[in-house]
Parts: structure tokens; sequence; C-alpha cells
């Protein structure tokens, strides 16, 4: 039996991805290489939707390219590539925004969250878009798994209207993907304000941690989040969501569950606590970090892994491009 196919992007918006990026989604892309045919994107035409310097973005590609590696994603064994430079995203994404409806695009909260930050006038037409170039990257490779963060929840469902409403009107065509997200470490908060998830283009990164942080900087910014009333470390999303998404964190990367955290800590109080997620973090990192400094030290291997990815990437997206063109009744 042919191995299911998992697909998943993440932009090359800021110079280190998060905790929340890594446990939300980028765990699972190298869990799920075993077993599976991975499709990985590095998708800088969807960064285009938010203010970028030209430099910065190339720098940052890179740069997730060889933290993705660093992370465990094995170039050999999945399909690593940037999106921009598989001109059928764009393609297929334009075939998509003419069938998603104004009404449904315009409901998607990642929309309205980012809009409304930016001030919605200044948002850019590409950020409203973006779930339908977003569907458009899934369903070009025919996509059976899509490991996310629960904030893509929302995309991912639209992205399966889309696959079924194209099939049922021209055809069977596309795949219709599943969302792959673990309830274990779905979402990671921002350590300063644990309403809000820890992102990239967050405006302070004291809150955010980052996969290239020292461990002086995860230390510092550990010490420093916020916590709740009372001293017990107990989960609890409402009254301690300061202390439950630390707990979160400890638990996913120490393999821990919350049960057996809170009764290790149990009189211990925050500052010793906090201590040991500190720890956590920073060991896990380590190796991480280096790895991704070591191989940033070639941007041109770097390059010319991300042009094999391409030139694999290609030959399924045309394939499916062609396929739905037909479909429509384009004239070959
Ligand atoms: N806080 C989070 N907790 C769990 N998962 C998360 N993801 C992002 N933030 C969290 C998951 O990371 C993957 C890649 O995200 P993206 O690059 O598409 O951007 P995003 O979801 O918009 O993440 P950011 O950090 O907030 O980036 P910016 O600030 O650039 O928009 C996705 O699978 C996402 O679910």
């Amino acid at each position: 039996m042919a191995m299911k196919r998992v697909f998943s992007g993440i932009q090359p918006t800021s110079d280190s991805f998060h905790l929340g990026n890594y446990l939300g989604a980028l765990k699972q892309w190298v869990e799920l290489q075993e077993g599976h045919d991975g499709f990985y994107c590095i998708v800088d035409l969807h960064a285009l939707s938010g203010e970028i310097e030209p430099t910065l973005l190339r720098k940052r590609t890179l740069s997730s390219a060889a933290q993705l590696i660093a992370l465990g994603i094995s170039p050999e064994k999945s399909t690593l590539f940037v999106q921009s430079q598989v001109p059928h995203h764009n393609q297929l994404g334009w075939i998509m925004e003419c069938l998603a409806g104004f009404g449904e695009a315009s409901r998607m909260t990642q929309f309205k969250d980012k809009s409304a930050k930016g001030g919605a006038d200044s948002a850019r037409v590409g950020l409203f878009t973006y779930p339908m170039l977003q569907a458009a990257d899934i369903l070009l490779y025919q996509a059976n798994l899509v490991p996310v963060g629960e904030d893509q929840r929302q995309h991912i469902e639209l992205t399966r209207d889309l696959a079924g409403r194209f099939n049922t009107r021209f055809g069977q065509t596309f795949t219709i993907p599943e969302n792959y997200i673990l309830k274990s470490a779905a979402k990671i908060q921002d350590l300063q304000d644990p309403a809000s998830k820890m992102s990239k283009s967050s405006s302070s990164l004291v809150g955010v941690l980052e996969i290239m942080d020292t461990p002086e900087s995860i230390a510092k910014k550990i010490k420093s989040a916020a916590t709740d009333t009372g001293r017990e470390v107990t989960f609890d999303e409402k009254e301690k969501p300061g202390i439950s998404n630390l707990l979160t964190i400890h638990s996913a990367l120490s393999g821990q569950s919350i049960t057996a955290l809170e009764s290790e800590f149990e009189g211990k109080g925050y500052g010793d606590f906090k201590a040991a997620v500190a720890d956590v973090v920073a060991e896990h990192l380590r190796p991480i970090r280096a790895k991704a400094l070591e191989l940033l030290e070639d941007d041109k291997h770097l390059v010319d892994l991300l042009h094999v990815g391409a030139v694999k990437a290609r030959t399924i997206a045309i394939e499916t491009l062609e396929k739905a063109y037909k479909n429509l009744g384009t004239v070959a």
C-alpha cells in the first residue's frame, strides 16, 4: 500500500521559530516522516502578506531550512522546499479564490486577529486571501494529513470544504486532507501574555521562547514569565493560565505527565518550578541550536538542498494542476 502523504508549511517570518511552532507543528512533522511521504514547505509567499525586507526574507528562508533540518527533517527522507520555487501554488491559489465565498473567507479568525492588530484598513489583500493559497499548497500534493497547531484548524476545514466543492462540481480531482492536531501541545501561549498565542510576529519577544535562544535567554524569559495568584503549581487554564502554559511546555518536552509534574512540585512554589522548566527547555534546544548554526555556515549547501526539494515537488504539483485545469474545461 502507498504511504500516506503529509504536507505542512511554515512562514519564514522571523530569525527563529518558537516553541509554539515546534510543539504545535514541527515536532509532528519530524515524527510523521517515519512511514509517511512528507512534503514540508517554507511558505515564503505567505510571508509577503506582512511587511518583510528582501534581505531578511532570504536570510530567514535559509535560517528556516537550517532549523528544520536541525530539528530532524531529513531532506533525503522528505521533500523540503520553498514555496516560491514551485509556481503552481499561485496558479491553484487563484482557482481556490474563485471557489471560495467572500463570506466564508471573512469568517477566518486568523485574518480577523491579524488585521485587527495592524488596523483593518492597512491589512493586505494577501492576508485575506492567505487561506485560499494555503488550501492550494495542501491540495497540490494530494496530501492525506496536515500536521498543524490548533490555530490552523479553521484553515484546514476551509481547505477540506474547497476540495469537496471542486470535486463535486468538476469531478474527482483532490484528496480531502485531514488535520493532525495533537491535543496535548496544540497551543502554546505567550509567556508574558498567556491569553495570546506565542507568535513570531509578537510586538515583544520577551514572552516568546525561540528555538535559537541561548540557554541564558531562555532562563531569563521563563523567570520573568507572568504567573498567577497563589503559589501552587497546578493545571487550571482559567485561573492559572501562566502556570498551566509552563506545565504544558515542561510536559511536552520532558514526556512527564501534567499530574506527575503537579505532584513533583507540590509545596515547592513557582521559583523552583520555573527553574526546572528553564532547564528542560534549554537542554532540549541546545543541540538543535548548535546544529542549525553549523548548517548556516554553508549557505550554498542549503540552497542546493532546497533546489533538489523543489524539483521533486514540481513533478507532483504539475500533475495535479493539469488535472484541475482539464476538469475545469481549459483548453490544453
Ligand atoms: N502558539 C502556537 N502554539 C501551537 N502551534 C503554533 N503554531 C504557531 N503558533 C503556535 C503552528 O506553527 C505552524 C507554523 O506557523 P506559521 O508560520 O504558519 O505562522 P502562524 O501560525 O501564524 O505562527 P506565528 O508564530 O503566529 O507566525 P506569524 O507571527 O508569522 O504569523 C502552524 O502549523 C501553526 O499552527
